[in-house]
């Protein structure tokens, strides 16, 4: 590893922990280098608060030395006044004059701006350090960037046999305790979860996060024809709620309906809805029908598969067949096989 991959690995590791808070801004992460040694980090901690740049530079004790130091930060410095000003401005009034960057930034606000301020400033600037890492942390930030719509991850668990549910829709505990732990770590990460009526009608779920740590995600459920009764637990003033649906509701304290005008392309006006509503990325829960939807329009980003060794033994709800996807990856949590697949 070279040195400017060993800051640039420390830059990574410090944006990570911004993963959860954030969003939907990037994860960033920023290290201040003096003759080989770090004199100073920070990170973008929280939305609408100060950059992984002005937080690291703020940690330097003597700031004589910026202007002989390298400032490695994981993303392209900002150009732009959003909730703070732009960053490329603030490193050159620093006196910095080398900076290392591992992804340009896609925000059409910046995209390239930041750099070429440096630029023109005088410093030296080497990008790309690192960049497929930067590429995977922030993959949420630059699909949503890139395509426009929430970063897509589908879930469900299914028998050994390949069923989601039993006859009915009838729901039944298919995956183990960790699996179940993990999935609520899950919903931590992403910023808004969805299911479709019929998993809302038959689980009742809550959809909150239970057993792990952090936010719990916005949650969102279709609705076409408003079949889900006020009393189940999703229109309870708990969290807020997203309901997309073809007709007319007033909204309720916590859970706003929203109508979208037509069937055809009800997923398409769905995802433009939530990248005008700033929702970064989405945990999509099912149930089969809604999956499939995404499946078949190939719009989703992840797939994230709990198999189970059970069986169930009579017929149930088929789970979506993914054939021919490569797996990326497989792992073993109790009872269970979970399998990833990206879509590349
Ligand atoms: C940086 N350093 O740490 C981050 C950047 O509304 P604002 O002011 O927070 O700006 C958000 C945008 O700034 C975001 O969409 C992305 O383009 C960039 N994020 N830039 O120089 C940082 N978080
Ligand atoms: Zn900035």
């Amino acid at each position: 590893m070279s040195t400017d991959e060993k800051f640039m690995r420390r830059a990574l590791d410090l944006a990570s922990q911004g993963l959860g808070t954030a969003r939907p801004n990037p994860v960033v992460g920023c290290v201040v280098v003096h003759q080989n040694k770090i004199i100073g980090e920070g990170w973008h901690k929280r939305y609408g608060e100060p950059h992984a740049e002005v937080n690291a530079i703020a940690s330097v004790q003597n700031q004589n030395l910026l202007p002989h130091s390298k400032v490695y930060v994981t993303l392209e410095p900002c150009s732009h006044y959003g909730k703070t000003p732009p960053c490329a401005d603030f490193l050159i009034e620093k006196g910095v004059r080398d900076v290392v960057i591992c992804n340009t930034d896609p925000n059409p606000l910046v995209a390239g701006r930041g750099i070429q301020k440096l630029v023109d400033a005088g410093c030296k600037v080497h990008i790309g350090v690192l960049e497929q890492e930067g590429l995977k942390l922030n993959r949420r930030f630059f699909t949503f960037q890139q395509k426009k719509r929430p970063y897509l991850v589908l879930k469900w668990a299914e028998s050994s046999d390949g069923f989601i549910a039993l006859p009915n829709c009838q729901p039944c505990q298919i995956s183990g305790p960790s699996a179940h732990k993990l999935v609520h770590k899950w919903r931590t990460e992403e910023q808004a979860i969805m299911i479709g009526t019929r998993t809302a009608l038959s689980d009742n779920p809550k959809l909150n996060v239970r057993q792990w740590p952090g936010q719990a995600p916005l949650r969102i459920a279709i609705d076409k024809k408003l079949q889900i009764p006020d009393s189940h637990h999703l229109l309870d003033d708990s969290l807020p709620t997203l309901i997309y649906t073809l007709a007319e509701k007033p909204s309720l304290a916590q859970t706003e309906f929203v109508k979208l005008a037509q069937v055809e392309d009800f997923l398409e006006q769905l995802l433009q809805d939530l990248y005008q509503r700033n929702v970064q990325s989405v945990l999509v829960e099912g149930g089969t029908k809604l999956l499939e939807a995404f499946l078949q329009k190939n719009i989703w980003d992840e797939i994230r598969v709990l198999k189970s060794k059970t069986t169930i033994l009579h017929e149930g709800v088929q789970a979506p067949t993914l054939s021919g996807r490569p797996v990326i990856s497989r792992g073993t949590l109790g009872n269970d096989e979970i399998i990833f697949y990206r879509n590349v």
